[in-house]
């Protein structure tokens, strides 16, 4: 699960917050008092290198900059809403590729279901090879 290291007055970490609410993302609440300053001391200074509040963790891996964080929850959860994003125009050709080439996708059920419903949407049904003029009958 997600962990997001914050503070409850903090501004930069309620954005987050409210990009997790309106992904509806769980995720560990961590809280770090800043005014008691414990952004400046273990363990929370041990995890980064700028010690402010917000920083999420994502599997292991850390993420500061309240913006930077929401545009990466944005992308990771690119999958998931009914609205097609940048990652999506990326990963339907990857899958496009994986069959030409019988690359399995078995073990990725949810780029599957990604795949799917982008593929059931006119604009990627325009946009694939087989609708393209130079695309032999
Ligand atoms: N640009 C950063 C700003 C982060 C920031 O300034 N956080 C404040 C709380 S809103 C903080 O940690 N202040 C502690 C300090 O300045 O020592 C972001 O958007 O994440």
């Amino acid at each position: 699960m997600m962990k997001l290291y914050n503070y409850f007055r903090s501004s930069a970490s309620f954005r987050v917050r409210s990009a997790l609410e309106l992904k509806g993302l769980d995720c560990e609440y961590v809280a770090v008092h800043i005014a008691r300053v414990d952004h400046r001391r273990e363990p929370y200074a041990a995890l980064c290198a700028d010690p402010l509040v917000p920083l999420l963790d994502v599997d292991g891996q850390t993420l500061s900059q309240s913006m930077a964080v929401i545009e990466c929850l944005d992308e990771l959860h690119f999958c998931y809403g009914s609205t097609p994003t940048l990652a999506d125009c990326c990963l339907v050709p990857q899958l496009f590729n994986a069959a030409r080439f019988n690359v399995s996708v078995d073990g990725l059920p949810r780029i599957r279901t990604a795949f799917d419903a982008c593929m059931a949407l006119p604009a990627f049904q325009r946009a694939q090879p087989s609708a393209c003029p130079d695309s032999p009958p």
